[in-house]
């Protein structure tokens, strides 16, 4: 199977599977766990930030930068089609006690003038005071999009001058990084807080890790007990996550070149729409003018392709490790066929 579904299907390197053997390990809710401490420095090291702590996943990364930077009865500002928003069940509703204030945007990127007028008045009683805000990138919901760095850096800075403190949902960061040819550490200077994902692009099994300062961390630490994601012999995965961050990041380019190629291919068959200025990673949406997407997928996953429906006309295929450039052209000529 060519699975399009996402890049959480990538499976561990057979060197990631080796290390995740023989790791040293301890337990990482007491700090003992040489493997995570290590791959908490060098993931620290790469955001630019001063402590970092491991988690099971991106959503539980995102719902520690929200417990972390707001308090209850207060306000987060998120764009509407964020993973926050759209994608994690109302936690940040449900367990931080936290309202989201999903606020539209053209393309996943929401500008200064969005964020300011976002951010409510602190001298009305009526109103809930803005805590923070979260940008995502690169932006699943939008095609897997790169905020400009400038425009990254205006968003946030509008917010911090009005005192609102910045998460970033960078669960695909080394993707934008990749895309934009600079250190990842450059992206996540502009938020006070980062959750990236070592599954996904980078190929680890499982996890992610929340980044920001030595306070910061030592709250999300106590957050991620009170969620039940404080974990024992953790380096089996931190193991695999050192080799990601190692091995994996300059390889996502080929997920972009592959995602680039199926996205101009799927362009020129009859009934597709692909609006190829979006596709700027390794995420590809489509639509389909006379075909369900559902009915789509079916009948490609027959034939050894599988892609996920996004919308009542559009799909989402996800480019990632395990797929390669002759995967591609197998798959343009399988959707090709479903389509004639
Ligand atoms: N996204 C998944 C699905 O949940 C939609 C996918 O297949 O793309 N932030 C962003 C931007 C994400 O895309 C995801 C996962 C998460 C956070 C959550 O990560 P996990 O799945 O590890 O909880």
């Amino acid at each position: 199977m060519i699975d399009f579904r996402s890049d959480t299907v990538a499976m561990p390197s057979p060197e990631m599977r080796q290390a995740m053997v023989t790791a040293p390990l301890g337990d990482d809710v007491f700090g003992d766990d040489p493997t995570t401490n290590k791959l908490l420095e060098v993931a620290a090291q790469r955001m630019g930030k001063d402590a970092a702590t491991f988690v099971p996943s991106g959503t539980m990364g995102n719902l520690i930068g929200i417990a972390v930077n707001a308090q209850r009865g207060q306000e987060l500002i998120a764009d509407a089609d964020s993973h926050a928003f759209y994608y994690e069940t109302a936690g940040a509703a449900a367990v931080c006690g936290v309202q989201i204030r999903p606020v539209p945007t053209e393309a996943g990127v929401m500008t200064p003038a969005q964020v300011v007028s976002a951010i409510r008045p602190t001298d009305d009683v009526h109103e809930p005071i803005t805590a923070a805000i979260t940008f995502e990138n690169t932006h699943n919901r939008h095609g897997g999009i790169v905020w400009p760095l400038e425009a990254l850096r205006e968003a946030s800075d509008a917010a911090h001058e009005r005192g609102v403190r910045v998460h970033l949902d960078g669960a695909r960061i080394f993707n934008a990084a990749v895309a934009l040819g600079v250190d990842a550490s450059e992206i996540a200077a502009t938020a006070d807080t980062v959750t990236f994902c070592l599954s996904k692009g980078l190929a680890c099994p499982i996890g992610s890790v929340f980044c920001g300062s030595e306070e910061d961390v030592a709250a999300a630490r106590r957050w991620r007990k009170r969620l039940g994601g404080g974990m024992r012999q953790v380096g089996v995965l931190a193991a695999a996550g050192l080799i990601a961050l190692d091995k994996m990041v300059d390889r996502l380019a080929e997920d972009h070149a592959n995602a680039r190629t199926l996205a101009e291919g799927l362009a020129q068959l009859p009934g597709v729409r692909c609006d190829l200025a979006r596709v700027q990673t390794n995420l590809v949406y489509f639509d389909l003018e006379r075909m369900s997407p559902e009915d789509f997928t079916e009948e490609c996953s027959k034939r050894g392709v599988a892609g996920a429906p996004a919308g009542p006309r559009s799909i989402r295929f996800v480019t990632h490790y395990g797929i390669d450039a002759e995967d591609i052209q197998t798959a343009l000529k399988v959707c090709e066929e479903v389509l004639s």
